[in-house]
């Protein structure tokens, strides 16, 4: 049903958001209202605590749940063994506020620059296509606190897997040409972003996030409306998000339709005290203390994934596999992707796929005979092109950002 409301070209989305609107109902994505329903599958994230059931949202196939009020669904790592770009059905949500919209008119939709700009404007969807050329990106969104639920102590804050990242290829206009026409006033300092979503009460601060005005005009910024091929799922921001390639997903904010020029430093709730990680080389401290000083989460760490395999699997003694992952930076592009079969004790090159440009995932692939009938530990690590790397061991910090340990699988041969 949503495959065929997807396919439904521009002149369609009027109809295509109404009908979105309909099953949705007003504010009711709650699950057990008919629209989010539960799908009888379970599935077990491996930490404490780690049951979740899936459950289907309009245009999204079965995800897992981590809340209703706000949705926030995590991908099935097995989608990440089925090809290089995430689905848009399969894509991860995560919001902030609870009140999150259900229903927005592509057709009276406007977004304003607005703030420390010689000119204010406002556009509305069709504007922006027609003013603007349209750049495409691959580019990964993954969010600050992926794999947060591995942290060990545990930390306060959704427990997920490593399922909160996707790699699409997004369409839009550059940033950089908006606030140009706009004319960014001496003196400006940052640029702050607000989208449609609202907090229920008065006490909680609106998501608002801000990006330094150099790299808000540093022509990789997107205003983006279209994920791979398709107007954005609702619950990915349609009908405009901003996408800041190589930077974690709290910066891409959704629903975007207020760009504010500012002449200091926004110290909004959401920039200052949430998103901060500790301030040096690791982004870590000794695990149960707190960091002395504090700056915002930026670009991402290098991390790399099995994905042919799952935690547990039985493999066949004498059979040879290929194993194949995936790797990912914060935009330098990766180097190198070893692979370990033995625990980290020898470490052989594998074979990096095609390249879809360095802010995409990356598939690695190897051949492994398993040779004798014993448990194997298999691991991987990947290094990007300016040397850096996965630790052996997890870091460690209050929020839970950042994970990038060499992740280990355990499977045995049978
Ligand atoms: N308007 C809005 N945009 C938002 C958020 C939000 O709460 N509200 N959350 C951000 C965070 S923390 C992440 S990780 C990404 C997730 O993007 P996705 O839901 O499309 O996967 O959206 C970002 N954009
Ligand atoms: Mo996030």
């Amino acid at each position: 049903m949503f495959t065929n409301l997807n396919q439904q070209n521009a002149a369609g989305s009027r109809r295509r958001f109404l009908q979105t609107t309909a099953l949705v109902g007003a504010g009711s994505l709650a699950v057990g209202s008919g629209v989010a329903a539960l799908a009888a599958e379970t599935v077990t994230l491996p930490f404490v605590n780690g049951d979740r059931s899936l459950v289907k949202y309009p245009q999204k196939r079965p995800l897992i749940l981590l809340t209703t009020r706000p949705p926030q669904l995590e991908t099935p790592f097995s989608v990440f063994n089925q090809g290089l770009l995430t689905p848009n059905d399969a894509f991860f949500v995560r919001y902030h506020l609870s009140e999150v919209p259900t229903e927005i008119e592509a057709e009276t939709f406007q977004i304003t620059i607005k703030g420390k700009v010689n000119t204010p404007l406002a556009f509305s969807l069709a504007e922006l296509k027609a003013k603007f050329e349209a750049i495409e990106i691959v580019a990964v969104n993954q969010c600050s606190g992926n794999g947060r639920g591995f942290f060990v102590p545990r930390v306060p804050g959704g427990q997920m897997g490593n399922g909160a990242m996707g790699n699409a290829k997004w369409k839009g206009v550059r940033l950089k040409e908006v606030l140009n026409q706009a004319g960014v006033a001496a003196g400006a300092k940052q640029v702050t972003f607000n989208g449609l979503d609202r907090p229920v009460n008065a006490q909680t601060p609106d998501f608002v996030k801000a990006l330094d005005v150099d790299h808000a005009l540093d022509g990789e910024v997107l205003l983006a409306y279209e994920m791979n091929g398709e107007p954005l799922p609702m619950l990915n921001g349609f009908p405009l998000r901003l996408v800041v390639p190589g930077y974690f997903g709290t910066y891409w904010v959704k629903h975007l339709n207020e760009i504010t020029v500012v002449d200091e430093t926004f110290a909004g709730f959401w920039m200052n005290p949430a998103y901060r990680i500790p301030d040096n080389e690791c982004a870590c401290v000794e695990p149960g203390t707190t960091p002395a000083k504090t700056k915002p989460i930026a670009r991402f760490n290098v991390r790399s994934f099995i994905t042919s395999l799952a935690d547990g699997d039985t493999i066949s003694p004498g059979h040879e596999l290929t194993m194949r992952g995936i790797a990912f930076d914060g935009g330098y592009g990766i180097r190198e992707v070893l692979f370990s079969p033995d625990g980290g004790q020898n470490w052989h090159e594998t074979q990096l796929g095609q390249d879809l440009g360095q802010y995409s995932f990356r598939e690695w692939t190897i051949p492994f005979r398993p040779t004798q009938r014993s448990a194997y530990e298999l691991k991987v690590k990947a290094t990007n092109r300016i040397g850096q790397s996965q630790p052996l061991t997890p870091l460690w910090n209050p929020a839970g950002y950042m994970r990038n340990v060499v992740e280990t699988m355990r499977v045995s041969a049978v």
